[in-house]
């Protein structure tokens, strides 16, 4: 792969027509074994009829040109927000221009804002006894805000951290991080959703709980016992009070969970299973042609909670209740249910009407739908076998991954080895697989450039829908962008999903790596312009408060900052001084931001109008540092400037 990627490379500007042999589909038919031979046959032949793939990089039409258009002085009707992946952090841009409009730090450090490196970000990350960082990278994948009544409240964001396990909220009035959860026992937290509403508690409609899927099993407790015993590794489900953002129960189950999906009623949570094998090795993980789709009743959950069927795994206080398959034989009591499906699938997304899950093959050429009615009557025991609550598995391409929905009916998946997006009609694919012989399942596909992840309409995980567009999120841009070395930036491709046919419309580049996406109408984000100073209670409100505070070794410097100056022009501490310094933005213009950073200390940090940050450090080199605003602030900013002097 990497050979063919070298080899395919052009630097002269020109599309590189023979882009779809980039990763070629023979290639992981070898990888995949036998089955998705099968597979890439059945997709050839149906390939036929489908109807034609548009043409490579088709520029859009120039009288089309300036519908999508921005204009200077406009703002975008659509906020994207998206998981930096192994950057660790979220990331939001416009739509439809694309335009980058943040970079929220989450599971990493970033010296713009200070994160991790003053005291309130750190006690938000996590501390070792010694004040250093708990953990400095994270992996974020996936991002979801949460709900009122099936929509988004534009409250909180929840994105997970799939290196250390942890689950994060942001405030989406300040696009900050406010907290970060460790799940317990818990490794490759990958999938996660916030329910849509309450299940339990009718009167309450929004969002209570988020939950968690374990990717990877382990030892329980994973404690260097029981290191050979394969066969008894286990992963957890978790379920996270969206409020405290404590661990509210775990469900210990067979195989693994990767995506997460919540049904609209607040009933049912699912996660996708692409190793009910339990295997170790990946050959292992192939070897069933069956996965599963794993669904959760929340409500028998909390009931068992509550009941007392628990048990404890280690040091963790979290309780835990059986959901694997042996002890939930019994639909009428069972906590969990095992759908078949094939083959090592990847995703599950529920249809903006609360009907339907897709779960795609990945390693098998389907898409396979699930009711959800009638997974409640399995649970109800009206319904015998798990697999009878599948009501379609349509042929949509080679290695299916994510599916979005428009607000008619229809759905959209990623093929990552086709490289393309495939329209396809959710009721036309129930009628087909009832064995109606004149309906046309697939309506459209699409060529993406190249080999897309995630793919997401806008609204389209809300029961507000508006099939206006998808955005294609492609592992892969080699040619699409001018070259930047050897990592390339990734392409998310805006497509109008609006019409019949589906009409690329906008290369966006973003950087190295998202995973997954949403598309939020700008009308639910309501953001603030200025901090309160009274909601820190460290705040130095007054500049005459300003001072340096000696207790023994530990020195208190209290500031202000007002542009173009701090309010103490220098200030004297002694060598070996534990310094913590608390500054205060006094400035209340919207967009008037102070930084404050100290040569040779390590230190940097911004605070926004009426903001208070602070920052604690050893003084431990004499001599005069010139302590300076870091971020433009004024005509005089060069001159806002404060001198720590440091005393033998
Ligand atoms: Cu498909 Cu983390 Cu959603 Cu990446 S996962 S693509
Ligand atoms: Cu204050 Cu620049
Ligand atoms: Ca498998």
């Amino acid at each position: 792969m990497s050979q063919d990627r070298i080899k395919d490379q052009k630097h002269d500007g020109q599309p590189d027509v023979s882009r779809r042999k980039f990763l070629n589909t023979a290639a992981f038919a070898g990888l995949a074994g036998a089955s998705m031979t099968v597979g890439l046959s059945a997709c050839k032949q149906e390939e036929k009829a489908a109807p034609a793939a548009a043409p490579a990089s088709a520029p859009a039409a120039a009288s089309e040109a300036g519908k999508y258009e921005v204009a200077p002085g406009q703002l975008d009707t659509y906020y994207s927000f998206s998981s930096g992946g192994h950057s660790g952090n979220v990331r939001i841009y416009g739509l439809p221009s694309g335009r980058e409009l943040k970079c929220i730090p989450v599971f990493n450090t970033d010296c713009l804002v200070g994160w991790g490196i003053t005291n309130e970000s750190k006690a938000i990350i996590g501390t070792k006894p010694d004040g250093s960082l708990k953990y400095q990278t994270g992996d974020t994948h996936h991002v979801h805000p949460s709900y009122t009544d099936g929509t988004y409240d534009g409250k909180y964001l929840f994105v997970n951290d799939k290196i250390n396990s942890r689950l994060a909220r942001v405030r989406l009035d300040t696009m900050e991080c406010d907290k970060i959860t460790e799940l317990p026992n818990v490794q490759g937290f990958h999938g996660t959703f916030p329910d849509k509403r309450d299940p339990v508690d009718a009167s309450i409609n929004h969002t209570t709980r988020v939950f968690c899927g374990a990717e990877f099993s382990i030892p329980l407790p994973n404690n260097g016992h029981n290191i050979e015993k394969t066969a008894e590794y286990r992963s957890l489900f978790s379920c996270v009070d969206s409020e405290t953002m404590q661990v509210r129960w775990q469900v210990l189950i067979d195989g693994n969970c990767d995506l997460v999906a919540t049904s609209y009623d607040g009933k049912l949570a699912a996660t996708n299973q692409y190793n009910t094998e339990m295997g170790v090795h990946y050959p292992e993980m192939m070897s069933v042609e069956r996965d599963a789709c794993l669904f959760f009743n929340v409500a028998r959950i909390e009931e068992a909670v509550k009941a007392g069927k628990v048990t404890y795994i280690g040091d963790s206080k979290v309780p835990v209740v059986d959901g694997r398959k042996a002890a939930n034989a019994d639909p009428k009591t069972a906590l969990t249910c095992y759908v078949p499906i094939p083959k090592n699938p990847h995703g599950v997304n529920i249809s903006p009407d609360g009907k339907y899950y897709a779960c795609s093959g990945k390693l098998s050429p389907t898409a396979t739908v699930i009711e959800h009615e009638l997974v409640l009557k399995w649970f109800e025991g009206e319904i015998k076998e798990p697999r009878d609550t599948v009501v379609a598995e349509p042929e949509i391409g080679l290695g299916p991954l994510h599916t979005g929905f428009d607000n008619k009916g229809n759905a959209y998946t990623t093929l990552f080895l086709d490289s393309q997006i495939v329209k396809w009609n959710v009721e036309a694919a129930i009628k087909a697989y009832k064995g109606d012989k004149n309906v046309t399942v697939v309506l459209d596909r699409i060529d993406v450039h190249y080999q897309p992840g995630h793919g997401f309409t806008s609204m389209g995980e809300t029961k507000e829908a508006d099939g206006k567009f998808f955005i294609s999120d492609n592992k892969f841009s080699k040619d699409r962008f001018l070259p930047v070395g050897p990592l390339h930036p990734e392409t998310a491709q805006m497509i109008d999903i609006s019409g019949d046919k589906m009409k690329l419309v906008a290369d966006h580049s973003v950087l190295s790596e998202p995973h997954d996406s949403i598309v939020v109408r700008r009308d639910i984000i309501k953001t603030r312009q200025v901090y309160n100073m009274d909601e820190f209670p460290n705040a130095v409100k007054d500049p005459k408060d300003s001072g340096v505070f000696r207790d023994g070794k530990k020195v208190t410097v209290k500031l202000t900052g007002q542009a173009p100056a701090y309010s103490m022009p220098e200030f004297t501490v002694k060598k070996g001084d534990e310094v913590t310094i608390i500054l205060t933005n006094h400035d209340k213009v919207e967009d008037l931001t102070h930084g404050f950073a100290i040569p040779k200390h390590d230190i940097n940090f911004i605070v926004n109008p009426q903001e208070t940050k602070s920052v604690t450090f050893k003084a431990d080199k004499p001599g005069i540092y010139w302590c300076y605003c870091t971020h433009f602030c004024h005509a005089l900013h060069l001159e806002m400037r404060s001198r720590m002097i440091v005393e033998l």
